[in-house]
């Protein structure tokens, strides 16, 4: 099993090339229209744990994939959770003022500004997808890609668990319920993550890729009940955005359905189940083991 310390060394890593690969990718400050593209720059850089760039680069690890054929697919599915981000903390939505520790786009800029910022990260996604020369694989693994992705963001995806979850404000939902609404939020583009990866394999054996994205439902779930426990236990500063958020807008969450030790228990048998799907890899998987841990014990 990887120790800690490796598991931090390749996080560093891993954060500082995806830090890169977003930064060439984005356009320039300075280009036209400046405001716009000073946001998604704003947005974009500088800030997050980088989390599934970090899966896109763990799972290339574990099919022995080279992280540069994988740096278009990881700052693709990171340009799209940062739009994700943006759009979330607008007044229609959660009316958020921090983010990432500093004033959410539409308070730095404006709120015109911060959906264009949003829209133009999410279409520059699909671009770098289709174009990027990192991207190192046959036509019909690349067309995959961008159905992966477009299908983990879309209607069925996170946009329609964010439509659930906003028609679910102060409503009950029942475990199935709200693991369903969880599974397209959050749990489909933590799925991307590391199906994007497997679908730069070529060819990659079906067992392989089935276990691969079992792993990544598994902590796609394990993910959500922890941002729901850290915005019951954690607070403001830690967080970098606002605490108790679920509690003061009378959201449904896991705590509030099976108590802190139940979320936690959950959390756990996630995590269980996670290392489960990895059972047919051996060394070369266990950043894949150590992320899913980090993903419950971690602070913010
Ligand atoms: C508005 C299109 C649209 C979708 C919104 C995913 C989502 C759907 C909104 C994000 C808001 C949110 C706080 C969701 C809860 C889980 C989550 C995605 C937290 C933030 O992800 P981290 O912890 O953030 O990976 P960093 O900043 O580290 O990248």
């Amino acid at each position: 099993m990887t120790s800690n310390n490796a598991l931090q060394e390749f996080m560093g890593l891993c954060q500082s090339r995806a830090e890169a690969a977003l930064d060439c990718r984005l356009p320039a400050e300075n280009r036209m229209p400046e405001r716009l593209h000073q946001a998604m720059r704003y947005s974009t850089l500088g800030g997050g744990k980088r989390l599934r760039p970090l899966l896109t680069y763990a799972t290339g690890k574990a099919l022995n994939i080279a992280p540069e054929i994988l740096d278009g697919a990881a700052t693709a599915v990171e340009m799209i959770h940062v739009y994700s981000l943006i759009h979330d903390d607008l007044p229609a939505m959660d009316d958020d003022a921090l983010r990432r520790g500093k004033p959410t786009c539409h308070v730095a800029f404006d709120e015109a500004t911060a959906i264009l910022a949003g829209d133009a990260l999410q279409a520059l996604a699909f671009h770098v997808l289709a174009h990027d020369p990192s991207i190192a694989v046959p036509a019909e693994n690349r067309i995959a890609m961008i159905e992966c992705l477009a299908t983990a963001c879309g209607s069925h995806g996170m946009v329609g668990g964010q439509a659930i979850d906003l028609d679910s404000v102060g409503k009950i939902l029942d475990l199935p319920a709200l693991e369903n609404m969880h599974i397209r939020k959050t749990g489909a583009l933590i799925r991307a993550s590391v199906n994007l990866a497997a679908l730069a394999k070529n060819p990659i054996e079906t067992v392989q890729a089935d276990r691969l994205d079992h792993y990544a439902k598994c902590i796609g779930l394990s993910f959500q009940i922890k941002d729901d426990i850290l915005d019951e236990e954690s607070d403001t500063q830690t967080l970098g955005k606002t605490q108790g958020k679920d509690r003061d807008h009378n959201k449904p969450n896991y705590p509030a359905l099976l108590g802190l030790a139940g979320a936690k228990q959950k959390a756990q048998e996630l995590h269980e189940a996670a290392l489960d799907s990895l059972s047919g890899f051996g060394d070369e998987a266990d950043l894949l083991r150590e992320l899913s841990r980090f993903i419950i014990d971690r602070r913010n």
